[in-house]
């Protein structure tokens, strides 16, 4: 580990942290970062040689894997004729309407560079569209580093121990409203509360920014109903979800359509990329037809749309979804499996190719605050154990897995043969 830990030294002298995203510091689980330098299916290969097998996939974009030979070639085609214009490109077109045809709520949709440009763009249109200022998100959901979605946020903010953010005004979360995900009563009870000045719900349809958790049965038909009634606006930030949990991403699969969709990761096939789009009225507030302001000067490039249309290419064709999720389940009850055997408590979720593994026996896993009863110690030994026997899990008890189209039978073998033996020492 020689070269990783002189790169993190000269990291932390020019980058705070020595790292461009917090939870990538390894503060949650200890010791520090690993630089990676080549991947190639479900593989990557750290700056010193080591090989691991990775269930990061760069935190869920790469669900075609590391490298794929038909995504790099798009990207270099593409790239060749020049890396952004600057103005409308058609490949942007042909992203809009695969993601419209794909997507159950799309009928437009507007591109953007990031998940958290997505979701904060999305709740300014939402807010111009109903004319109301409150909004309400789920404690432990997590919408990227949007000011007023910081309040009791996931991820990085939760491994942290992060409560508010220095820097976000009062004024700024005054009108945000946090529940605790997967309370209908809660939900219920905030509408009755507020009903007439909520603008919009935004939601992880399937948690997974604090660990993985999908909803119970109800839920997102809860929100539907109460937004129905109320004339607020549902939010579905599929950023983390979007073909990720289905091939029409979790609104598909759990049959409840929002008003407006937060996109991100695997639409860019690991490319900067995010989206929100939903119904034709009121996509149309934005400007240059409406007056909800929103702009980006490398929004739409070619280069991110050629690697993610060749990535949505694969995730969406004929039985590949289906192949993924059941690879994905035979890693998971693996797992559990070799965890049982050595009398380890561990409780597993799994949506599609997303995945959490809890060290608790309180199952099943539906509540942040039993996400965060969990035993972290454990978790962290195991994760540690893991690393050495050539696995990558996320650094961070509170993150979501993910498995790619690239993890074959023997990827999948290495990794059960790696859990049975870091389960021994944990
Ligand atoms: N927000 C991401 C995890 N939920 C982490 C992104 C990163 O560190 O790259």
């Amino acid at each position: 580990m020689q070269r990783t830990h002189q790169l993190f030294q000269q990291a932390r002298e020019l980058i705070p942290g020595g790292v461009n995203s917090p939870v990538r510091a390894f503060k949650g689980v200890g010791g520090e970062p690993i630089f990676f330098e080549r991947g190639e299916g479900p593989y990557m290969w750290d700056v010193d040689g080591k090989r691991y097998v990775d269930y990061v996939c760069s935190w869920g974009p790469l669900v075609a894997g590391h490298a794929d030979p038909e995504v790099i070639r798009r990207v270099q085609e593409t790239a060749a004729n020049g890396l952004s214009f600057g103005t409308p490109v058609e490949l942007e077109v042909e992203m809009a309407r695969t993601l419209c045809q794909h997507v159950p709520s799309l009928e437009m949709v507007r591109l953007v560079n990031s998940g958290t440009e997505a979701t904060m763009s999305a709740l300014r249109l939402a807010r111009g569209f109903t004319g109301r200022d409150k909004i309400v998100k789920f404690q432990g959901n997590y919408h990227g580093h949007v000011d007023a979605l910081l309040a009791q946020a996931g991820s990085g903010a939760l491994t942290l121990g992060v409560p508010g953010c220095p820097g976000v005004p009062e004024s700024v979360v005054a009108d945000t409203l946090t529940v605790p995900f997967n309370d209908i009563d809660a939900v219920e009870q905030c509408f009755n509360e507020h009903g007439n000045q909520i603008a919009a719900v935004i939601v992880e349809p399937v948690a997974g920014n604090m660990n993985c958790v999908p909803p119970v049965p109800g839920f997102l038909e809860k929100l539907r109903e109460v937004c129905d009634r109320t004339d607020a606006l549902l939010i579905f930030d599929e950023v983390m979800t979007g073909f990720r949990v289905g091939p029409q991403c979790a609104q598909g699969r759990y049959g409840v359509t929002p008003d407006l969709t937060c996109l991100g990761k695997v639409v860019g096939g690991g490319m900067p990329v995010g989206a929100f789009g939903g119904r034709r009225e009121i996509m149309e507030g934005l400007a240059p037809v409406g007056g909800v302001y929103q702009a980006g000067t490398l929004s739409g490039n070619p280069v991110t749309m050629a690697a993610g249309l060749a990535t949505l290419e694969r995730i969406t064709a004929p039985g590949a979804f289906e192949g993924l999720e059941q690879t994905t389940t035979r890693v998971v009850d693996g797992i559990k499996e070799r965890a049982d055997k050595a009398g380890i408590p561990l409780t597993t979720n799994q949506a599609g190719s997303m995945f959490g593994l809890f060290f608790t026996d309180d199952a099943p896993v539906t509540r942040f605050e039993q996400v965060k009863a969990c035993d972290l110690d454990t978790f962290n030994r195991f994760f540690h154990a893991m690393l050495e026997e050539g696995v990558y899990l996320a650094p961070a008890a509170f993150e979501a897995g993910f498995v790619s189209l690239a993890h074959d039978e023997t990827a999948v073998q290495e990794t059960l043969d790696a859990a049975e033996r870091a389960f021994a020492r944990v």
